[in-house]
């Protein structure tokens, strides 16, 4: 299935005629008691220099973590986390750069400080994050979420997973064309693992194909995901080979992004699933 859709972002045209991979940048606080803030910073720009010699086409940079129970980080906090690291890549990359928020502030310093696409949890849902995503001109993720990061994984409940996430998906789709952003700008991702059960993840990567019918790209995000753990009983940090196989099966059902933290693995992985569907 080739997608010929093009994604506008920011002073970047991605073509998501074939799948690309985006690279997983955690900002998080360093350990070192002596290193400031300077330590941090340099550790996620080294990183990201690293992705994108692996071969990612985008860099997803985020100041906090999304994990079920996980301490949500103060606007401040999370501004002095992900600027000067967006600062500094946006003039040493070559690739569009992610800001992985749901705050309307962090959206607009992130886009001024150079990123190129927002990518947001919420479907930009929180008071003001349309208005902030419309004011520049960047590519925007809309991702579905049951509830929010620190309930979303309690009682996950569907009637019918595929078609009520591509139901939330429309409906953003539609707020964010109202508010004057074309749909160029816009990529859409079902979210997995936010407020889902395994039988959902699984529907629902089945359910991709059904999903593109609203005519954008998607994005996917699997990568070590405790769905993987769950199917192969492993954890977090020997999930690989089941990130790997999530990443092909996505790719064949036609998702364009992947965002992963193994950026080689998946570039060699995507390339023959590239072939494959060009062929
Ligand atoms: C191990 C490592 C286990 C990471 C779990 C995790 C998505 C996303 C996240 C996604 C989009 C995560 C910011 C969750 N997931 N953005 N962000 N799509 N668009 N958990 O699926 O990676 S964070």
């Amino acid at each position: 299935m080739i997608n010929t859709v093009n994604f506008i972002c920011g002073r970047y045209q991605l073509d998501l005629s074939h799948a690309h991979v985006m690279g997983i940048v955690n900002v998080t606080p360093d350990s070192f008691s002596d290193g400031g803030r300077y330590a941090s910073t340099g550790l996620a720009v080294a990183h990201a220099r690293q992705l994108v010699a692996e071969g990612a086409s985008i860099l997803d940079i985020g100041g906090e973590s999304t994990r079920p129970n996980a301490i949500p980080v103060s606007l401040d906090e999370e501004l002095s986390r992900v600027i000067p690291v967006i600062e500094q890549l946006a003039s040493e990359v070559d690739v569009p750069i992610s800001i992985d928020t749901y705050k309307p502030t962090v959206m607009r310093e992130a886009v001024n400080a150079g990123a190129a696409i927002i990518n947001d949890i919420r479907g930009l849902q929180e008071p003001g994050a349309l208005e902030a995503a419309a004011a520049g001109n960047a590519g925007i993720c809309l991702m579905h979420m049951q509830g929010s990061p620190q309930t979303m994984q309690i009682e996950p409940y569907y009637d019918d997973v595929a078609q009520e996430v591509k139901n939330f998906l429309l409906e953003r789709l539609q707020a964010v064309q109202e508010a004057g952003i074309v749909p160029e700008r816009i990529v859409l991702d079902p979210g997995f693992g936010f407020g889902k059960r395994t039988v959902h993840n699984i529907a629902l990567l089945q359910a991709l194909p059904e999903i593109l019918t609203l005519g954008r790209p998607l994005l996917v995000g699997l990568s070590r995901k405790s769905i993987l753990g769950q199917i192969v009983g492993s954890d977090v940090d020997q999930r690989l080979h089941a990130s790997l196989a999530a990443s092909v099966i996505s790719a064949m059902k036609g998702a364009s992004i992947i965002r992963v933290h193994d950026v080689k693995a998946t570039v060699d992985a995507l390339k023959v699933v590239n072939a494959v569907l060009a062929a």
